[in-house]
């Protein structure tokens, strides 16, 4: 048996000691079957390859709370939105080449008692890992169901502690043009930033995340952690966070600022209100044929329509 190959930015030594960490907080046999696996050791650079049948058995034990099975390793990692190194969405493994996701730190303050600056391998520590498996949502049309490593945010605002003043959340990736080449682009107001509502932040569904299918989180996907929002669209999933910060103001999201008609703080998947530009009445599960009909708050309108009793979900977009 080979082990499972590790991110090529981690220390050996460090990356042992989080899977093991990470091993210890699973619970599903879905996730022992993905630790004791065989998977190939890539000793270049660049996306692992996982074209072997032992991930074939890794995803078809993966499978939302629907049923559906996971979108294969290699679609998550090769089909992906990160605008600030490229607008393209296959990447080449050499954009990544300047981007350090080791050492890390996020700095969370704003409204708390405790504001605090966390280093990557603390949080990786500090709060017990879990898999979720969530379907994702692209405000573009396309949908994709990924086995999340990561734990809900609450736990961390817990620690800081929220004081009443604290309304908003408001997320930042890392601003860095030299690890980051799309931020030459000045087409996007730099930083990346996005929010939630204070009670959207605290719902259980809302994780940060360090990993996919048991691996640490690619770049391309958001290393070395970012925000996992499944029954809004993808957008609000900020990736490669350096700061949360607790306000009182509802942030204004890259998003918004770039297209205020087109793109709302809340965002929420709604099959009945499309995009000015195109229809989201259905999507593009990546990895199948043909199109499926788009479930309102994506499926998790059992979960969450409480958070938005009250309002017009047409004119709050
Ligand atoms: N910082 C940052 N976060 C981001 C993006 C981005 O361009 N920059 N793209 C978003 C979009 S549009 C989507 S659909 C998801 C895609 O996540 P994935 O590529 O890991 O599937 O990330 C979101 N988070
Ligand atoms: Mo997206």
């Amino acid at each position: 048996m080979k082990k499972i190959p590790s991110s090529e930015i981690t220390p050996e030594e460090l990356y042992n000691s989080r899977r093991k960490f990470i091993k210890s907080a699973f619970k599903t046999t879905a996730a022992s079957i993905l630790i004791s696996s065989c998977s190939p050791q890539k000793s270049t650079e660049g996306p692992e390859e996982l074209e072997s049948s032992g991930s074939q058995e890794i995803n078809k034990s993966y499978t939302d709370d629907q049923g559906s099975p996971a979108t294969s390793y290699q679609d998550i990692i090769n089909y992906v939105n990160f605008y600030e190194f490229s607008t393209s969405k296959s990447h080449p493994p050499q954009l990544y080449d300047n981007f350090k996701p080791s050492p890390w730190t996020i700095h969370v303050d704003g409204f708390v008692n405790h504001p605090r600056t966390f280093d990557i391998d603390e949080i990786m520590n500090l709060f017990d890992h879990e898999e979720r498996v969530y379907r994702m949502r692209c405000v573009e049309g396309w949908s994709m169901i990924i086995p999340w490593v990561g734990f809900p945010l609450k736990k961390l605002l817990d620690v800081v502690e929220p004081t009443s003043d604290a309304k908003y959340v408001r997320f930042e990736t890392l601003h860095d043009p030299e690890q980051m080449d799309g931020q030459h682009n000045p087409s996007y107001p730099w930083p990346y930033i996005e929010g939630l509502r204070m009670n959207e932040a605290m719902h259980d569904l809302t994780l940060l995340s360090t990993g996919i299918y048991g691996k640490d989180l690619q770049p391309q996907n958001g290393a070395p952690i970012r925000l996992v929002v499944p029954w809004k669209y993808g957008f609000k999933s900020i990736k490669s966070i350096v700061r949360i910060d607790l306000v009182s103001e509802m942030p204004t999201s890259l998003w918004m600022a770039v297209g205020p008609t087109e793109y709302g703080f809340y965002s929420n998947v709604n099959p009945n209100v499309n995009h000015p530009r195109w229809s989201q009445a259905s999507e593009q599960r990546i990895g199948q044929s043909g199109r499926i009909n788009t479930q309102m708050f994506n499926g998790y309108e059992e979960e969450v329509a409480y958070l938005y009793e009250g309002m017009n979900l047409k004119v709050n977009f």
